[in-house]
């Protein structure tokens, strides 16, 4: 059993409804240990897009790297996400942010997500329910990363999902 950090994305269609469904479906492949609350981030990257509701959840999962990865596109596929372009406008975007301590880069999968620690959308979210967690190559706690962040990313908490009436 590994304790897995996952950060969830979306900025299209009805958005509260989107991150309900993926915890549904995330509840196929592991417990969920903990949700952080909801955050309304501006979009990175790709700008001219509507604005992203991210969440990070905890989810104890005996399913290896690869197999959970290839779950996690599945449940983008079923939940009706559409091929768009990198970074572009998605229904539930699936990242695995931590899989425990481990440290790895294939084609496929790379972990830690290589992208946490410059993105305050998914820091944000994941340091209320991992701060005290190291980053597995950095060493350094989630907190203290976001803490470090120096961007003006436009986010705001909106609480937790239950009483979200978006
Ligand atoms: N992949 C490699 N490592 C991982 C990992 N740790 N977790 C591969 C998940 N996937 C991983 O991802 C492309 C491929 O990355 C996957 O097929 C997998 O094999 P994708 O989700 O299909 O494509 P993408 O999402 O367009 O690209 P990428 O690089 O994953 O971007 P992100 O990280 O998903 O960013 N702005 C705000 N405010 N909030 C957002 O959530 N999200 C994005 C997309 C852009 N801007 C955003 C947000
Ligand atoms: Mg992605």
């Amino acid at each position: 059993m590994t304790l897995v950090h996952l950060g969830l994305g979306t900025n299209l269609g009805d958005r509260a409804g989107n991150l309900r469904s993926a915890l549904a479906a995330l509840a196929s492949v592991g417990r969920l240990a903990a949700l952080s609350q909801v955050w309304e981030t501006a979009p990175l990257y790709v700008t001219d897009q509507p604005s992203f509701l991210n969440m990070a959840v905890a989810l104890e999962t005996v399913l290896a790297p690869m197999d959970l990865l290839v779950r996690l596109k599945a449940m983008e596929d079923e939940l009706g996400r559409v091929a768009s372009i990198r970074y572009g406008p998605r229904l539930i975007d699936l990242d695995i942010l931590l899989y425990g301590d481990v440290v790895m880069e294939s084609d496929r999968l790379t972990l830690p997500h290589p992208r946490l620690p410059e993105r305050r959308f998914a820091l944000a979210p994941l340091a209320e329910i991992a701060g005290n967690v190291a980053h597995p190559i950095s060493g350094t706690a989630i907190a203290v990363l976001l803490a470090a962040l120096k961007d003006d990313e436009s986010i705001q908490e909106m609480g937790p999902l239950t009483s979200l009436t978006l």
